[in-house]
């Protein structure tokens, strides 16, 4: 089953968002594989940015990841990085769909509420980089068989 990993930024944390956006996860039908609540150091929040290093928002970037702590999961489901990118919505709020996360609860690109890989290959190094493998848990879900032929 394809996974995605899902970072809910310190924004989310302190505006009281966590419980409200996994609601969103869970009801559109992704399965939680894993989750820990963290404080991201630099070395982890250069290497999860490291493809924009060297842009203007890469410091701001990192320094916003590491500001407050973060709930990391991963889900996973049926074509899950990108139905996760589209529940997300657009990286600018105000480019994002007014139903989707970034669109109803963002008001700015620096305080996106919420990160998701944007590739499967992309999930493989972001799982890696916040997951031992031994931390992810796959099990038998009830309904799991109403989600998909
Ligand atoms: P994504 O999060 O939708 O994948 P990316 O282009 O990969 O978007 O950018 C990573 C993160 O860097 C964004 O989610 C946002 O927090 C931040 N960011 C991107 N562009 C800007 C910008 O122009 N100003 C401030 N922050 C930005
Ligand atoms: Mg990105």
């Amino acid at each position: 089953m394809e996974k995605t990993f899902i970072m809910l930024k310190p924004d989310a944390v302190q505006r009281g968002l966590v419980g409200e956006i996994i609601a969103r996860f869970e009801k559109k039908g992704f399965k939680l594989a894993g989750m820990k609540f963290i404080q991201v150091d630099r070395a982890l929040a250069e290497a999860h940015y490291a493809e924009h290093r060297g842009k203007g928002f890469f410091e701001p970037t990192v320094a916003y990841i590491m500001s407050s702590p973060v709930v990391a999961m991963v889900w996973q489901g049926k074509n899950a990085v990108a139905l996760a990118r589209q529940l997300m919505g657009s990286t600018k709020p105000v480019e994002a769909s007014p139903g989707s996360i970034r669109g109803m609860y963002g008001m700015d690109v620096s305080r996106n509420i919420i990160h998701g890989s944007d590739s499967v290959t992309s999930a493989e190094r972001e799982i890696a980089l916040y997951f031992k493998p031994e931390e992810l848990i796959d099990y038998p879900k009830v309904g799991d068989e109403w989600l998909s032929e």
